[in-house]
């Protein structure tokens, strides 16, 4: 209801200032699949979530945050291995995704980073995580736990 509501509260401001004539991407316009995440040691370490995030609207999403009970931060972060084959890895800040197009969350990517675990991840455990996106709308998603070596999901 309160996130209609902000759509809601978006679309009057933007027809008030006579703006775009296409409509506003809503929550049912993004799709996530294959979540997944892998299990932690403990809450030392951060923990990771991959996914891919398809934008089947006709206007572009930013996704401007993420959020879970599990962990105390979590944001979008990016691995890059340099020349040296070294690996690092940062915020990837806010990340558009285009009418009809996909962005993969996965290893050695894009990666959802759950940092201050409140309790370690546990294989066959899930959590919930929810996608923020700059149009006020938001996603709700269940991330299953695989195992510690876990690649992806097996299908
Ligand atoms: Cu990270």
């Amino acid at each position: 209801m309160k996130k209609n509501h902000l759509i809601k509260v978006l679309v009057s401001l933007l027809t008030f200032v006579g703006a775009p004539t296409s409509t506003l991407a809503g929550s049912e316009d993004l799709v996530v699949e294959g979540a997944w995440a892998r299990a932690s040691i403990g809450t030392s370490r951060p923990g990771a979530a991959y996914m891919s995030i398809r934008n089947t609207g006709d206007t572009p999403v930013t996704i401007v945050g993420l959020a879970t009970p599990i962990a105390q931060m979590s944001e979008i972060h990016e691995t890059r291995t340099n020349a040296e084959g070294v690996s690092s890895m940062s915020s990837a800040g806010e990340i558009t995704i285009e009418p009809g197009q996909n962005v993969a969350l996965e290893p050695g990517g894009l990666h959802a980073m759950l940092m201050r675990l409140q309790s370690p991840m546990q294989e066959g455990e899930s959590f919930p995580l929810t996608l923020k996106f700059d149009n006020g709308s938001t996603v709700e998603i269940v991330v299953p736990i695989l195992g510690i070596a876990a690649r992806g999901p097996s299908e």
